[in-house]
């Protein structure tokens, strides 16, 4: 496939010892050996995937633009399959920005968000779901997350649908040769057989779309809302989370009007805290605007740390308000240490004190236990469908080899069953990306950085 030759800068900008900027495309070399005054790139006199420091100078004026290093991929053997150029200059920002327009001067294109990895993918180098990989890999929130998706840039997911499609495919071949040849002696497998089998594959895709669920939330972080009346303290544990004092706290009722978010790692693991307006009924306009945006919050929460502080009783009101609520909730006792003399906590209740720090261990370990007590426990499952366009497309391959099963049991004549097998393909297919609308792809390498 022959496209266009691309560049961008690789690495963060802004201010670093060193950047990195990328170039890939038939131009590559011719325009590496322009901006360094070496032919030798273009000849193949230069050893490849080694380091060669050079000057490079702006293309018409010969100005000096920085020492660099350069290296040199020749296709197929690189990271997008095609030729690809890599220069580490100088860090800052001016000086990769000048290479960077340099190339476009000699001909290069800006590459947008996610065209090297695309290129890899449109070249074979990986499949789509080891493309999706590679942003989670950069966007990874925690230790776990970073795991889940080096796992799927070895293939984890891809490898395994692989392996369904294969399954799906030979079941096809039975049906095949059942319809072909249904009086033959050394008899084709009876329909009923095949059938079971047929459940059995759609029993391993339940399997692996069984770890889906913990799969984004690895990836996405457990949305955790602090709730509760105002002046519960919530905004301080949050600030005492996330270790460090990103909400206001004040001992006027009322402080926190609008959600504000952090992304913190638990023991590992992903949490999305949310620190939110305190909810009650007397607020004014503003107060009345932030606890919308609470409820809105609690509604998509996967967990809820609702917080009451020592010494208050729990009212009416509050407590029809947790039994609505449709995630689990985490009752919190804040401000332990004013707690009078005779106090208890209700039973399930943690303690904290933000003053102490009480309580703070083992409420970030009831909440890991909540949200991936699962994962905890099976260390070495790892979650392998880690967004919503490869749990779909599972589902929907799993219902065709369902109905499958069901049309052949039905005794629906094998031909007209087998389509279902066909469509269960096209899933497996469209997860691997081997078939792959042009706004799917549009949806997967939207999100990536520029310059991946
Ligand atoms: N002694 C003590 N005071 C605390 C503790 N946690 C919070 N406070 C105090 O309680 C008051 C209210 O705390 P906030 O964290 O602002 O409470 P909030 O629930 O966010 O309040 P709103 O945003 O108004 O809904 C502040 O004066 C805090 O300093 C604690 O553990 N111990
Ligand atoms: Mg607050």
């Amino acid at each position: 496939m022959l496209l266009d030759t691309i560049v961008a800068q690789a690495t963060a900008p802004g201010f670093g010892a060193i950047a990195l900027v990328r170039l890939t495309g038939s131009a590559a070399r011719g325009i590496a050996a322009e901006l360094t005054g070496d032919a030798g790139i273009t000849t193949g006199a230069w050893a490849e995937r080694a380091g060669h420091l050079r000057t490079l100078r702006r293309p018409g004026s010969g100005e000096v633009l920085d020492q660099a290093l350069v290296t040199v991929y020749r296709a197929p053997a690189s990271y997008t399959g095609e030729d690809m150029v890599e220069i580490s200059t100088h860090g800052g920002h001016s000086i990769p920005g000048n290479v960077v327009a340099a190339c476009i001067a000699l001909g290069a294109r800006l590459a947008r968000p996610g065209e090297f990895t695309e290129r890899a993918y449109l070249n074979g180098k990986l499949d789509l779901t080891q493309a999706e990989a590679v942003a989670d890999l950069v966007a990874a929130r925690s230790e776990k997350g970073r795991t889940v998706a080096l796992h799927q840039l070895e293939r984890g997911l891809g490898a395994r649908v692989a392996a369904l499609r294969e399954d799906v495919v030979g079941l096809a071949a039975l049906l095949v040769q059942h319809i072909d040849f249904p009086e033959e002696d050394d008899a084709p497998t009876p329909l009923g057989d095949i059938a079971e089998r047929a459940a059995g594959v759609a029993r391993d895709m339940g399997v692996i779309l069984a770890t889906a669920p913990s799969g984004e939330l690895l990836r996405e972080g457990a949305v955790t809302v602090l709730a509760g009346r105002p002046n519960s303290g919530k905004s301080s544990l949050f600030n005492a989370l996330v270790g460090q004092e990103r909400a206001i706290v004040t001992d006027v009722a009322g402080t926190t009007r609008d959600a504000i978010e952090a992304v913190v790692e638990v023991d590992g693991f992903p949490f999305r805290l949310v620190d939110t307006a305190g909810l009650r009924g007397d607020a004014d306009t503003v107060e009345r605007l932030g606890i919308e945006v609470a409820r809105r919050y609690l509604a998509g929460a996967d967990v809820v740390l609702h917080c009451r502080e020592a010494g208050r009783a729990a009212g009416k009101r509050e407590e029809e308000f947790l039994a609505s609520l449709g995630s689990p909730v985490i009752a919190v006792r804040t401000k332990w240490d004013l707690a009078g003399p005779g106090e208890a906590p209700c039973d399930g209740e943690v303690v904290v004190s933000v003053e102490s720090g009480e309580g703070l261990a083992e409420l970030r370990s009831m909440l890991r236990g909540l949200v991936f007590q699962g994962i905890v426990e099976n260390r070495d499952e790892v979650p392998v469908v880690t967004n919503r366009r490869q749990a779909g497309l599972l589902r929907v391959a799993r219902a065709e080899v369902e109905a499958f099963a069901e049309a052949l049991s039905a005794e629906i004549p094998p031909e007209v069953a087998s389509a279902h097998l066909k469509s269960a393909e096209s899933a497996l297919e469209e997860i691997l990306g081997a078939i792959a609308p042009d706004d799917v792809l549009d949806r997967v390498f939207r999100d990536f950085c520029i310059g991946k």
